[in-house]
């Protein structure tokens, strides 16, 4: 608890102090890890909503905004030297980085599309939308990623 709260209040202080630290590697290959998880748990939230699984259909709107606002800028979350370790990313991230940014800005296209087609309340519309988003991550983690899950 009190670890936690020193932490804490490090943070904070960070923060208004508006320090610049240099993040190491390893934390950055964390942080877009955990977004990645973020994501994940959404889109699988989502499938779960719009394969009618579960009758959540009132979150379906706020999975799309969190998938969305987690994807809006992809390829932010692999700079240069975070291409080592323990990191599923392929080296093609980075040798063909123009490729890659391709990629991460469609992704970025499909899940806004998938927030506003969400609001049509269409189920077809929904689920063709949600085919296209997922297959945009698909297509990047087939290229750009070690393991496919
Ligand atoms: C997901 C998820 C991925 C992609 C991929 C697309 O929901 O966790 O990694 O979509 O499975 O096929």
């Amino acid at each position: 608890m009190k670890m936690q709260h020193s932490l804490f209040a490090l943070a904070v202080a960070t923060l208004v102090a508006g320090a610049a630290v240099a993040a190491e590697p390893e934390d950055i290959i964390k942080y877009r890890k955990n977004v990645m998880k973020a994501t994940a748990g959404h889109m699988g939230a989502t499938a779960a909503i719009v394969t009618g699984k579960v009758d959540y259909k009132g979150d379906l709107a706020d999975h799309a905004k969190a998938i969305q606002a987690l994807t809006k800028d992809t390829a932010a979350l692999f700079p240069k030297d975070s291409d080592f370790g323990d990191t599923e990313a392929l080296d093609a991230v980075w040798k063909k980085n123009a490729e890659f940014k391709k990629h991460a800005q469609q992704v970025k296209a499909k899940a806004d599309a998938f927030v506003k087609v969400v609001a049509t309340n269409d189920k077809a519309k929904i689920a063709n939308g949600f085919k296209e988003l997922n297959d945009s991550c698909k297509s990047c983690h087939k290229e750009f990623r070690k393991e496919q899950k």
